[in-house]
This record gives structure tokens, sequence and C-alpha cells, in this order.
């Protein structure tokens, strides 16, 4: 993932907030979104699937239909200790706790996706999230940049570590199911994600903002990767995700994954799974974090739709080599599902 493209560099917005601006900036107005189109049906939530469960036919087909008409669904039950979840959590806290120059010890580098920052910055004029992050690619572990691992929290490695793990270990199990839901070898898909696949994982700091109603924590997008395992580290709720038009709120379940699907399952699946696009907002009054895993296939997989499913159907999606597929990603702004569609066949 190295020399493929990064992010600019631009001002640390948790120091910005310590501040107390009348004014914010102009470049984290939002007034080219639509902030208020939410849905104020309280009920209106993404399905629950039980992992202990997926061996049984009607759970199988509850996955398929979140994939097929949601691309986002909570998931109870994946079997990863409360104590790894716990760690995970309280690290990523420290983390951003820590003062600002021992923070940008690990800042973004050009050229490099890795480190503190924000990420898809790719003009000086572009308009800004409100939030900062931490991003690292934690999979395949031969690949792992140091330069970029906090050293502090002292537990901050390991944690991660462990985390990472059985994230992947998470979405593997996942793959496979969806891959007999989809009517494919599961072996074949589940080795694309298991051997030498990779994980990123982005830290996600949403400082508070009085005027949280005129800026976003983060540009409405669909994921870019395979599939998106979130977790919401404190009680702060902001992800929002996009369906019939309006936003909805998710609440997330005490010990769930939030599980999304990407661009590439997308494209992979041949449209048959949809990717989603969901945005995070800003509390007024209380800072959010949440951290969020993207999963890919290992760089040797080309990125098309799997021909097991090009038997019975024409391709809509292009296929290209995985390294190219991340160069137009890091090349690309934040912006909807507009990679999406620069890979759909006309
Ligand atoms: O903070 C959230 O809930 C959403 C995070 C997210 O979508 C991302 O990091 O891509």
């Amino acid at each position: 993932m190295k020399n493929l493209g990064g992010s600019l560099p631009v001002e640390n917005v948790q120091n910005l907030a310590t501040k107390n601006l009348n004014d914010l900036p102009l470049r984290y107005i939002r007034s080219d979104l639509q902030l208020d189109q939410v849905c104020a049906d309280d009920s209106f939530q993404i399905p629950v699937v039980d992992m202990a469960k997926l061996g049984e036919q009607n759970e199988m087909a509850l996955l398929h239909t979140a994939c097929q008409h949601w691309g986002f669904f909570q998931l109870i039950n994946h079997g990863i200790e409360e104590q790894v979840i716990e760690n995970m959590k309280k690290d990523t806290e420290e983390f951003f706790k820590l003062p600002l120059e021992e923070k940008m010890a690990y800042a973004q580098i050009p050229n490099n996706i890795e480190g503190y920052g924000q990420a898809f910055v790719v003009s000086q004029h572009q308009k800004l999230d409100w939030a900062d992050m931490l991003f690292l690619l934690p999979q395949p572990p031969s690949q792992r940049d140091f330069r970029f691992w906090p050293k502090f929290p002292i537990s901050f490695r390991e944690s991660l570590d462990k985390y990472s793990a059985d994230l992947q270990k998470v979405t593997v199990g996942l793959l496979r199911v969806m891959a007999r839901n989809l009517k494919v070898d599961p072996e074949k898909l589940g080795r694309m994600f298991e051997d030498e696949g990779v994980q990123g994982v982005r830290m996600n700091y949403y400082p508070p903002c009085s005027q949280a109603n005129k800026v976003i924590g983060l540009t409405p997008h669909s994921d870019l990767t395979g599939l998106t395992l979130l977790l919401q580290v404190n009680e702060v709720q902001g992800l929002q995700i996009k369906k019939n038009g309006k936003w909805v709120p998710i609440k997330p379940i005490p010990g769930a994954l939030i599980i999304n699907v990407g661009d590439i399952i997308e494209i992979m699946s041949n449209g048959e799974y949809k990717s989603i696009e969901h945005r995070a907002v800003v509390n007024p009054e209380k800072e959010r974090l949440s951290i969020a895993a993207f999963h890919s296939p290992n760089m040797n997989t080309m990125i098309g739709p799997l021909e097991d499913l090009l038997k019975e159907k024409k391709p809509i999606y292009k296929t290209i080599n995985h390294v190219e597929y991340v160069k137009l990603v890091l090349a690309t702004k934040l912006d909807g599902k507009s990679l999406l569609s620069s890979m759909k066949l006309d």
C-alpha cells in the first residue's frame, strides 16, 4: 500500500474545537450537504443477524436480504471476547486524549495512507470533515508499518493486534456464508480475504461542535473496500445510512458490530449486494469515537464480478487489478458512490 497515494495535511480538528470559535473556518461549513433530511421513524432500523445461528436456513436468508436490500446489518454473537473489544475501545480513547504533539508523532506523511490526520483530502479547496482519524493497516501482519502505531497507551499495539486478527476471522466467516447465499464457491471467496487479505483500521474522533448542524463528521460515502466491521466506542450516536432518499440514524446494539457491504463486494457480487452511502454527524456537546475496520481481498485478487456469477449473467462492472483499484481509490475525493460509477460497464 506504499507509494500509491496519500492525503494532504490539514488542521487538527480536536485542537480547533477547543478554541470555541464563533465563526467556523469556511472549509467546515457544509452548505453543500442536505444535513436535515433525516428519517423521523425511530423504529426503522437495519436488520440484526445472529452469527451463532448462521448455520440455519432462516438466518442465512436474513443475511442475504440484509446484503441485498440494506447493505448494512448489526451482528450479534460474533464470538469476539468482550475483553478484546473493551481493550481496543479503551486504548483508542486514551490515544486521542494524548497531547497534540504526542499524537503528531504518528502524523500522515506524503504518499502514504497510514497515520494520524484526515483521509481523502486531495485538494486545498476541498471541504473538510469535523473529525480526526488514525488509520493503520494491521493485516497482513508482514506489511505492518510500526512508524504509525502508537507506543502509548502502552497496551495499544497488543490490543490492536488481537482485535484485528479476531475481526479478520469474523469477516472470513461471514463471507463464506455470503458466498453460499450467492451460490459461489465459499472456499475461493474466503481464501481471497484470509490469505494475505488486507485490513485497514480507522479510528475516528469527532469532537463536539456548537454548530453541529453546519458541519459533518464524515462526508457521505460508500466504503471503497470489501466488508466493513464498525464498532461504536462511546455512547454517542452519529452514524446515518441512506435509505429511500432519507438518512436513517443507526442505534448500535451494545456488544454488536455494525457490518456493511463495501464497493468491492458490490462489484464481486455483480451488483447483487449493495454498498450503501453513509455518513457521520457530530454532537453539539459530546465527543464521539468509532473504529471502522475495512477488509479487502489480497493484492493479487482481480477486482471484478466473481467468475461463478458470470455463467448466467452479464458483468455489470469492469474487472481491474487490485493495485490499479487502490490507485483509483486514493486519487478520488470521498464523494457518495462516485468510484462505483466509474467501475460500471456501459
Ligand atoms: O463513525 C461512524 O459511525 C462511521 C465511520 C465510517 O463510516 C468510516 O470510518 O468509514
